[in-house]
């Protein structure tokens, strides 16, 4: 009974979110993102931030417009929402990020410069884990730089990315070895 009961509640601390950015602070939901992805969808991806996209899919009800939520885009998040969180930053700056991890899948992620308009990264990812969160490791073997690194900000950008709501960074997991769920959020910037 004990043991069933502990089995119980990890899984529902399993279910709650897996991974999101704390820093840099990403894009959050607003009207804007809450009018594309409608009203149950969008309490799915705020009421836990680090929520795979999986869950707020199988919540979609008929004010979620697919097209206009882009969910496999930033989260959903628009950049419309809130301008206030575009960061300002120099080419070859070292921007510290740090991820809020609270369940381990085995996948593979990366941070890449992404081009708002085009929907697309530019250029190679600015860091790669080709193998990320891997839960056959124990707690004492987890690899500090998955939770904590730096990315440099290339020089070579277009200069598009000199105007706010062209250029993010973008955090990028995909669990493909295990639960196959995405996660990822949003980094505005101008360079
Ligand atoms: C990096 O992330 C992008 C999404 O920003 C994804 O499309 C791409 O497949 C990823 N690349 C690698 C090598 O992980
Ligand atoms: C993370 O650190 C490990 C060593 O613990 C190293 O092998 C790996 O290349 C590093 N990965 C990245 C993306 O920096
Ligand atoms: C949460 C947050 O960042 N809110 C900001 C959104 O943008 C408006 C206008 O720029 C700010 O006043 C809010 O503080």
């Amino acid at each position: 009974m004990r043991s069933s009961l502990l089995v119980a509640a990890t899984f529902v601390i399993g279910a709650l979110g897996h991974a999101r950015v704390l820093e840099p602070a990403p894009r959050k939901s607003g009207p804007v993102s809450a009018a594309a992805c409608g009203t149950a969808v969008t309490k799915s991806l705020t009421a836990d931030l680090a929520s795979p996209l999986e869950d707020a899919i199988r919540k979609q009800d008929s004010e979620y417009n697919a097209a206009a939520c882009e969910l496999y885009f930033c989260r959903g998040f628009k950049f419309d929402d809130n301008k206030s969180l575009v960061k300002k930053y120099t080419s070859g700056q070292v921007v510290p990020f740090r991820i809020d991890m609270i369940a381990r899948h085995t996948g593979y992620a990366n941070v890449s410069v992404i081009d708002l308009q085009a929907k697309k990264p530019i250029g190679s990812p600015l860091i790669y884990w080709p193998r990320y969160f891997d839960n056959t490791l124990g707690f004492p073997n987890w690899p500090k730089n998955e939770t904590e690194f730096s990315v440099s900000i290339p020089s070579n950008l277009p200069s598009a990315c000199k105007t706010a709501g062209n250029c993010a960074l973008q955090w990028w997991w995909y669990a493909a070895y295990d639960n196959k769920q995405h996660y990822m959020n949003c980094i505005d910037f101008t360079v």
